[in-house]
Parts: C-alpha cells; structure tokens; sequence
C-alpha cells in the first residue's frame, strides 16, 4: 500500500517533528520505505508512510476557511492559522467550527460597534470569519425558524473563551437591544453581570490573569419581535478551595483585593488594610494585576451591582461579607488547657475573631465555639467535643468557603431574578462558557469534574457532527464512505453510570464512615480491572487513570471523598441563621427535618452529573454553533504560535476529527421542494416540463455546471461553497430581471 499520495524526489513534503510539530522541506533521495528531506532544519530521515504532501501554493494571508485548503491535513492546518495569525487573522473556519486564537492584544479594529454593523449587515456571510459572524447566524436562524440555537465556547484557561463569550453577548444586545433606553435595559443587565460574576468568580491563576474559577451558561431570551426579553444564567461548580489557599504567584477572587483597596471610609468600616496582613491573600506573594487599578475596580464592580438591580443595602452586606471572611482567615488556634482542645493563638487572633463576629453580626462567643468544638449526638447524651488547633483550622477553613460558594450563588440567584425571566419568550440563544480540558502533573477532584464535563460536551459535538452527518447520508441512500470516530461512550459509562460508575462508587464510600481514599481506590481497581478506559498505574496504591478521548489523565483519589462532600456542619448552621444581619441569615436557610435527619451529606459529585445533564437536555434542544478558542503561547504574549503546543489542542478540541468530516462531506443540504423553490428560475425550462421534484433538482444543477453534489431521496446535499455559488447565479439572473421590469416601467411613464 505505502504512502497515500504519489511521493517522489523532489516532492514537497511534511515531516513530523517533535519540537516543530511538522517541518517542510522538499524530498531529496528515496530508499525503500524511507526519504531522505532537506528541510529548513537540514536533512532528515523519514518514513515514508509518514510524510504528507505539502502545498507549494498558499495564499499569503491563508483561506478564511480550512475545507477551502488543497490539503487538508494537520500541517496544512497549522500552517494557514500559522500565516493568518502572523497576519492578526485570529478567526479562521473549519466547515461550521469557528477557530479563534487569542491575539493576547488589543485588536481595536476588529471589534467595535461599526465592525458589529458590518456583521449586521452581512447575512450572507461575505465578510471574514468572526465571532460576530456566528453570533449573526445563530440570531438569524433563531429569527427566521424560531428554533433555539447555542453557542459553545470552549478551550483550555486562557485561550479567550470569557472574552470571547463578552463579544457574543454585547453583538446579540447590538442586535436584540432597543434602540431607546428607558432606564435600565433587559441587555444592559445582561452585559453587566459579567463585571460582577467576575469580581467574585474570577481570579488570577498561573494559567490567565482573569481566569474564571466557574462554568457558566447564560439564556438570553427573545420575544416575538427579537428583541432581548430576559435571560438567565447558570453557573457550575466555583472553586472553593481557593478562598483558604492559593499557591504563589496566583491570586484569591478579585473582590477580596478590590475591597482592601476602596475608599478610606470602607477600609476603616471593615477594620481592613493592607491585603499583605491577611492570611487568605498572603500566602502569595501577588496582590496586584499589570494594568488593573483594583480601587478603580472596586468602584465599577459597585456601579455594576446597581446596574443588575443588587441595592445599597444588599451591596453593603456583600462586602461585609467578604471582609468578615478575610478576617476568619486571621484567627489563629493554639492549644487550650484540656487536651486536644483550642483557643484563639492570641490578642491578635482574638481581635480578628472579633471583628469576623461582628462583620457577620453574630456572637463572638458563638463564633469561638462554633470554631473550636463539635457537638456529639449519642444515643444516651449530647456532649461537645473539643477541636485541636488543626483541626479548628481546618474547621475555619470550611467555614469561610461555605460562606463565600453561598454568597456567589446568592449573586447569581440575583442577578438572575433581577434581570427576570420571561415567561412569553419565543426563543432562546444560549452561550456556553465553560473549562476546557485539563491535564496537570497533579489533578484531583475538580480536574475529573472538569474533565467529565468535557466528555459530555464531546459525546454532544461527536453525536452532532458525525452521528447526524452519518445517519443523513445513510437515510438518504447517498453515497458515501463512512468516516471512523471514536465514541466516547464508554468513558461516559466509566464515570456516570447510575450504579457502579465512578461517581456512584465515590457516593457510596462516602457515606460509609470508615472509607479512606485508599479503600475508595481499591473499590475502583476491583470494579473496573477489565475496562478498556481505566488504568491502574503501577507505582501508586492510590491514584488512578482514565483514558479520556484527549489523552490519558492520572488522578490522585486523597482529596475525592473531602472534596466530593457538601454539608454544612450544624454548628455553623445554627450560628449564621441566628445572625442579627437579615442578608446572612438568609444565606442559611434551616434545612428541611428530612434532609437533615436522614443523611447530612450531599453529594457535590451527583449533584454537578445533575447539572450536566440538564444542560445537555438544554443543549440538545438547540441547534449548535461550535467556537474552539486557542492560546497560542504559554507565555501570554503576542505573536508567539507554539506548534506543538496548539496542534494538542485542536486535537483535545475535535477539530481535526470536524476537519475530516467536514471536507468528506455535504455540508448543506435543502429539501427538493425548497430547492426548487429558490433555483428554480435558473433553469425554468425544468419546472415547466411538469417533471417531479428530483428530476427538475437534476436538472438545475446540470445546467449550473457544479460538481460533486449528490441527489439523495428527499434532499439535494450540496459540497462546501457550492450553496453560494448558486446564491451568486441567482442573483444575477435576478438582478437581470429587475433591470428589464426597471426599463418597462420607465418606458411606460
Ligand atoms: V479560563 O478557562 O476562564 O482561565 P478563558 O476564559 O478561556 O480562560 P479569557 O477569555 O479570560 O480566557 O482570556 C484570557 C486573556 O486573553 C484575556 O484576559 C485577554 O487579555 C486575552 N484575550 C482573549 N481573547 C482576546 C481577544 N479577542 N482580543 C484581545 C484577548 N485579547
Ligand atoms: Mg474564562
């Protein structure tokens, strides 16, 4: 068989190479089943079944879509982001897929609200690849059909998926927006709740300096007339551990800076000062951001809190909150006098101590105890139980994170109400923007979280793109060679399953009280020792691997069955409900008698499965537009196109697999009735010969002299490109016309 295309000397080739990802150069010498390459690198030996063609032709600025491309394979593909990135071409397509590879600058002429105008203005999409372009398409399709459509960002942190997100939000308010403000709009709402969600869920990490620490799903609604009528936003799994711990040279939220950096008046309200005191924040060494003035901030996020309609009253209560928490984090445990027992270290802790219970409004003393002891319920008495200072540490750690997941959902429960759903909507564009992919040295519990998240996200891109393609072609008894791709079912099973996937099995140890992290590890070594997507790596007892479909990812159990467990110990239950401030006290609702009798553990594992199936449910209602942002560089920096590095993620991004099927296939296609509708006044002589639908399909597209495109049962499947070109005749023969009604009437007057 050997290589798929004719290679010769002197042939213009591809050679993968491991810092390159791909080197071009040109064929020298053949031996056998080896060629010899000079390449820009020197010469090269090569496989010969390994080299792919190369393309002696590109254009300079590359094409705006990757199924225009000669050769389409992965070092074509690289090399037109390659040229159109040098370019500040950031967008490119593949078929339906939009590509976006983050400038890490400003590129003020792309956006703006005369590029938005533009975009507007261009249904028939002529102009270059655009975010806007997508958001265009999904609003007119939503307008035309009345159908819901989705937008999902994705990519890993850092690849511009939240700005990219902003941008579709702000055109589909260009679009959908009034054009008088009265007040405060439906999408002025809207766009500010981004300011606010991102005070609180975002915060610098090694990754991007405003990373977002949350998933999120917004629903923006339309009335009948397509203008923005509600919306509504849903947020998935904020990470907690970050208001206890960062590692340098990361950063906690933004708020918890912004508010050390507010007017005087705040600072001395909220016994604040300098964030280097905190122990929440001085753990790393990074308090400020390059180009952030976090006073200024702190203004903007308050204005924007007005703005998605959070009052004075509330606003004050939420920065109490966060102030109270820093100040938790400053109380320090020394030994008590009994033993294992614990008390504030000294004057200082007891000052912060102090100030905490006050913030909160609740008693100092409550707050101590809270702290420092748990209550034991027997069978014969009630006693309370002493903490040692670790564990009053721990216990303090807890209790600032439960405080700050309430005060975030709180917010975004707000927001939500504030914005107000609308309960006549016509139709919905829903905008994903939620973690890609991760694969660190060490992932734990949120990495499977996240990585679960991405399975889902791939089973319903691989179901759109493949299985529907597929399943067309079949239907329709067009010819076709079936394209192999890997299901990812079977991971699916591997994690989700109701009894025996992993999640269920980390539930159970959970609720069993002598489970450790080993014995969760041997359950899942036991239960899954045949399954073809679960490893046991050799020189641990307690991690474990799972073969993702972008790679292998090995994850240490120690933390799943901490992490996996949401409850709020009672003690902190009954000290915030009695808090003197109505805001706090409503962040803890008494819980129902069943729940807290029955079992005082909730699952943060099966409650996000829960999540994730809604938001699949809400998916698969919507008609789909893929966008698969890129980082170029892991230094943040403009005008660096790692190759290896971005080839990863086109790879974890299914864009290679879109790629193939994309140009194998029949991207559009329209039903014989519709077709003839549009173009059949290209060839009138086909209608008129009384001939059935297919047949006057045929005909037209003889006359048309396109190639390629099939004729199926009921619909005429058309390749990439081709639907234009028919617009294009059309519209001359059109335009024609017109002209010579034009003439008639102006001879008549
Ligand atoms: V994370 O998973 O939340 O950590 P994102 O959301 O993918 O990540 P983000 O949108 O925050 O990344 O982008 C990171 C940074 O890249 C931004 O702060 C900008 O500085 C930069 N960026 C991203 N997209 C653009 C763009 N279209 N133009 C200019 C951009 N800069
Ligand atoms: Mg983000």
């Amino acid at each position: 068989m050997g290589t798929p295309v004719n290679i010769i000397v002197g042939s213009h080739v591809w050679i993968e190479d491991p810092e390159e990802a791909w080197i071009g150069g040109y064929v020298s010498k053949i031996n056998e089943k080896d060629a010899e390459v000079e390449t820009t690198d020197g010469k090269k030996v090569a496989n010969l079944s390994k080299i792919l063609p190369k393309d002696t032709e590109v254009l300079p600025g590359g094409v705006d879509d990757m199924t225009k491309l000669s050769y389409l394979h992965e070092p074509g593909v690289l090399q037109n982001l390659k040229a159109r990135y040098e370019l500040n071409k950031i967008y490119t397509y593949t078929g339906n897929i939009l590509i976006a590879i983050n400038p890490f600058q400003t590129l003020p002429h792309i956006y703006g609200a005369h590029m938005m105008q533009r975009y507007k203005e261009d249904p028939l999409g002529e102009l270059s690849p655009h975010v806007f372009a997508v958001a265009e398409v999904a609003y007119r399709a939503m307008v035309t059909e009345w159908k819901n459509n989705s937008i999902l960002v994705s990519g890993e942190s850092g690849a511009g998926k939240t700005e990219t997100t902003k941008m579709i939000m702000q055109f589909l308010a260009f679009l959908g927006g009034r054009a008088v403000t009265e007040g405060r709009t439906v999408e002025q709402q809207v766009l500010e709740s981004n300011p606010v969600l991102e005070a609180f869920g975002n915060a610098k990490t090694v990754r991007n300096n405003n990373s977002s620490r949350f998933g999120k799903f917004v629903e923006i609604q339309f009335d009948k007339s397509g203008r923005i009528s509600g919306a509504a936003i849903r947020t998935y799994l904020l990470e907690r551990s970050r208001v206890c711990q960062i590692n340098d040279p990361e950063r906690n939220y933004h708020c918890f800076y912004l508010l050390c950096a507010a007017p005087q008046e705040e600072i001395e309200k909220y016994k604040l000062g300098n964030p280097k005191s905190f122990h929440y924040l001085n753990q790393s060494q990074c308090y400020e951001l390059a180009d952030v003035n976090d006073a200024h901030e702190y203004l903007a996020t308050r204005r924007a809190m007005g703005i998605v309609g959070i009052g004075h009253k509330d606003q004050e209560a939420i920065f109490r909150i966060v102030a109270a928490i820093l100040h938790l984090g400053n109380i320090d445990f020394a030994k008590g006098k009994e033993t294992d027992s614990s008390i504030p270290k000294d004057s200082k802790a007891e000052f912060h101590l102090k100030t905490a219970a006050e913030l909160l409004m609740c008693d100092a003393d409550a707050l101590e105890d809270a702290l420092c002891k748990r209550v034991m319920i027997t069978p014969e008495e009630v006693i309370k139980r002493s903490l040692d200072p670790g564990s009053a540490t721990v216990s303090r750690d807890g209790l600032a994170k439960t405080i700050y997941s309430r005060l975030f959902d709180w917010l975004v429960d707000k927001i939500n109400n504030s914005i107000g759903q609308d309960p006549n909507s016509k139709c919905l564009i829903g905008v994903l923007d939620i973690y890609g992919f991760e694969s660190f040295k060490l992932n734990s519990f949120e990495q499977f979280c996240i990585n679960f998240t991405n399975e889902k996200l791939q089973q319903h891109f691989n179901q759109h793109m493949f299985k529907m393609e597929q399943e067309e072609y079949a239907k329709e008894e067009i010819n076709w060679s079936y394209i192999e791709f890997v299901d990812n079912k079977d991971v699916l099973d591997l994690i989700e399953k109701k009894s025996g996937g992993i999640i269920a099995l980390l539930d159970e140890a959970c609720m069993f009280p002598k489970s450790t992290h080993e014995t969760f590890a041997n359950k899942l070594y036991q239960t899954f020792k045949n399954n073809k997507r679960f490893i046991k790596p050799k020189l641990s007892q307690t991690d474990f691997t799972i073969a993702h479909y972008a790679g292998e990812v090995t994850y240490q159990s120690d933390h799943f069955l901490d992490k996996n467990k949401d409850y709020v110990v009672p003690e902190y239950q009954d000290l915030l409900i009695a808090s003197k401030c109505p805001f706090v006290s409503a962040l803890f609702p008494p819980l129902p008698e069943e729940t807290s009798k029955s079992s005082k553990f909730s699952s943060i594992g099966s409650r996000f499965k829960l999540q994730l199936q809604q938001l699949m449910e809400t998916l698969s209602s919507t008609e789909p537009h893929y966008i698969r942002c890129v980082k170029p560089n892991n230094l943040l920096k403009p005008a660096i196109f790692e190759n290896v590095n971005i080839m990863h993620q086109l790879r974890c991004g299914g864009v290679l697999d879109a790629i193939r099927i994309s140009c194998a296939g029949y991207p559009t296609r329209r039903p014989f009735f519709e077709f003839v509708n549009r173009f059949g006044l290209l060839a009138p002589e086909a209608i008129e010969a009384n001939c059935n639908e297919k047949n006057a399909c045929q005909k037209i597209l003889e006359k048309t002299g396109l190639k390629g495109y099939r004729i199926g049962k009921t619909k005429v499947f058309l390749r990439a490109g081709q639907m234009a070109e028919l617009d294009a005749q059309r519209a001359q023969v059109l335009g024609n016309a017109t002209k010579v009604i034009q003439q008639h009437i102006r001879t008549h007057q």
